[in-house]
């Protein structure tokens, strides 16, 4: 045993000679890549970041899941059922039209909202519910405040004694978590086929703080949200008594929120992929 361990001390001492004289060789070389310094530290590669959109989103997201939403998720490609009718969509109404809607066939099309979510969501799970639906939806519709590809976060909470002053309470704080925490928030009386009543929510003009600006067409305020409680008829597409339940939903376009809190004039720009654009988040 000694005998052999003995050579393997002289073939390791020999391995190890050999391989710093290598080493010595390359560092101090000749030849060998003039001014290269092996002690330099590497050089980085450019590391990208996430898109602005990505970064809102997010933000977006935590602020209610603070509030104890979990998020859910659904397929682009939607059945008509879900975008539409379960939501109390009817027939003839203009959002069905080809125009606005980019349809696979006369029943597959890609969502134009992302409420089918919550619809399937309904559907699996029973109250209590409270879950927020991001994701990328589709209308055919192009200028500089449309793309055809955007984004929205929507909410749906449903319980026993759900009223709108729990709306009205999430939305207000969520709205001064984005902005500031002492943004005016407001609701005016709206209408959504899937909502009864339904609300828009304003908050005090970002740019002017109130005073009246291009950016708010002088009023001081800015649409941010659109919300309402559950109608019935959503309710009994997804086998939910309405007489013992209750709930609020909204829906917010998160390249809106992008562009008010960034302060951009035209939603493209998210999209044309220049970097010198990009790299400014
Ligand atoms: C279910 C029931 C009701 C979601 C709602 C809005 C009002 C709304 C717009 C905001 C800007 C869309 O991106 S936008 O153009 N959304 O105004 N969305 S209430 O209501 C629902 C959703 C799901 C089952």
């Amino acid at each position: 045993m000694g005998k052999l361990s003995n050579q393997v001390k002289v073939a390791i001492e020999k391995a190890l000679t050999e391989r710093i004289e290598a080493l010595k060789e390359i560092v101090a070389g000749p030849e060998l890549i003039k001014g290269f310094d092996p002690t330099l530290p590497g050089r980085r590669l450019p590391a990208g970041h996430l898109h602005p959109i990505t970064l809102i989103l997010n933000e977006v997201c935590g602020v209610f899941e603070k509030m104890g939403f979990s998020i859910a998720q659904g397929p682009e490609i939607e059945l008509d059922f879900y975008n539409f009718e379960a939501l109390n969509i009817p027939p003839d109404h203009p959002a069905r039209d080809m125009q606005d809607t980019f349809y696979v066939d006369d029943k597959v099309l890609l969502r134009t909202h992302t409420s089918p979510i919550q619809v399937r969501t309904m559907e699996k799970m029973s109250p209590p519910l409270r879950i927020i639906a991001p994701g990328k939806v589709y209308r055919c519709d192009s200028d500089v405040t449309h793309t055809p590809m955007f984004h929205q976060v929507e909410g749906l909470m449903v319980d026993k004694n759900v009223s709108f002053s729990h709306l009205k309470g999430i939305l207000t704080y969520f709205a001064q978590e984005i902005f500031d925490q002492d943004t005016a928030v407001r609701f005016r009386p709206s209408f959504f086929p899937f909502t009864e009543p339904s609300a828009e929510i304003d908050i005090q003009c970002v740019m002017c703080r109130g005073k009246g600006c291009r950016v708010c067409s002088q009023t001081g305020w800015l649409e941010v949200l659109g919300a309402g409680l559950v109608h019935p008829a959503v309710f009994r597409h997804v086998d939910i008594d309405p007489d013992v339940y209750s709930g609020f939903a909204f829906g917010l376009g998160i390249e809106r929120i992008a562009m008010l809190r960034y302060g951009i004039n035209d939603i493209r720009l998210f999209y044309d992929n220049d970097l010198r654009f990009l790299k400014q988040f």
